[in-house]
């Protein structure tokens, strides 16, 4: 990983939305810098940072912005401790509106030559330092299996300058050529890992506060393992061109966060609320497909006792619609639990 090359970097070709297109068409992604401005992406740190630290995430012995992580917190998505401290987190007004600046609008409308649907749903992740005891390291897939919808694409966003120690996201160039790839149960963001040989070439990078990655929805990507003593912060939104399908679920708020109106209760400003509605998204259905096979493959993980399945358990309890299946998933993690 450490050797792997520099992203391509298309900071130069900013204002060119045709080069832009073209070289997103050619590599699955592209890197920029300084897209968004410093001070917004810096705000936004402290703000989330002041939350990590309440939840008791972080080491008191240090100051909150250096947000050196307390390893006995270690906790990750979709865990009720996790949840707990995360709700607060996603629900932050300023991080909902870095996504839409105006900067971020223009470039993807740039890109697609027409107004762009920026997804409500999005990802914010809170990645503890790996250790012996921990790891939640992204591992290699494509966004298409959990986005669904027409071509749409991601736009990764570190909450901080991120060194390659701090586990910054990396990309295969090219991999977006080759289609939806097939998977197995992952223990990462997601929880589908690639199980075949991965086209292209892994390039990555060190990102200053303000840097973008955007890439597309079948580009592989993965993160590289967080090597800091630093809790690493981002978030990753998707952008689409607005007159082109999308899924219902995309438009819902984060799994585990509650309704709209619970997000918005706390916010001091109702202005951008609900901004979606005015473009009347065209919705068609989720395929479910790729979650059903992950989700067979981890019933029948759990049922020979591989624990390897317990993060996907967890999601199918957390946000699957179906009742027996979450009775099914349940049962097997307190089998688990029993059997530890
Ligand atoms: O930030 C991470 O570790 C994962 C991000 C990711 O998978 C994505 O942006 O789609």
């Amino acid at each position: 990983m450490d050797a792997m090359r520099e992203f391509l970097d298309s900071t130069d070709l900013m204002n060119d939305g045709p080069a832009l297109a073209e070289r997103l068409e050619r590599d699955g992604y592209l890197f920029l810098r300084g897209l968004l401005p410093r001070e917004a992406v810096m705000n936004v740190r402290r703000r989330l940072l002041e939350k990590a630290a309440a939840g008791g995430w972080l080491d008191p012995d240090h100051p909150v912005d250096h947000a050196v992580a307390d390893p006995a917190a270690a906790c990750k998505d979709p865990e009720e401790p996790y949840m707990k401290v995360f709700r607060d987190i996603w629900a932050d007004e300023e991080l909902h509106r870095l996504r839409t600046r105006p900067e971020v609008l223009a470039l993807f409308e740039r890109i697609f030559g027409e107004p762009v649907l920026v997804h409500p749903m999005f990802v914010q992740r809170n990645i503890f330092p790996q250790s012996e005891s921990f790891d939640f390291t992204t591992g290699a897939h494509q966004d298409k299996v959990h986005i669904g919808g027409a071509t749409n694409y991601a736009m990764w966003v570190p909450l901080g300058d991120c060194r390659r120690v701090n586990g910054p996201l990396a990309v295969s160039a090219g991999s977006h050529r080759s289609g939806v790839l097939d998977t197995k149960v992952g223990n990462g963001a997601g929880g589908m890992d690639i199980c075949v040989p991965i086209p292209g070439e892994w390039v990555t990078g060190s990102f200053d506060a303000g840097d973008a990655l955007v890439f597309t929805d079948t580009t592989v990507h993965c993160a590289l393992p967080n090597r800091s003593a630093m809790l690493r912060q981002s978030f990753d939104a998707r952008y689409q061109p607005a007159s082109q399908p999308t899924t219902e679920k995309n438009l819902c708020t984060y799994a585990g966060c509650g309704t709209w109106e619970e997000v918005y209760a706390s916010w001091s400003s109702d202005e951008e609320q609900y901004y979606w509605q005015a473009l009347s998204p065209k919705i068609v259905p989720f395929d479910n497909r790729y979650y059903e096979r992950r989700d067979e493959m981890a019933f029948d993980m759990a049922e020979r006792g591989d624990l390897a399945a317990r993060d996907t358990l967890l999601r199918i309890v957390q946000r699957d619609p179906d009742d027996k299946k979450r009775r099914r998933a349940e049962d097997l993690l307190n089998s688990f639990t029993a059997a530890s």
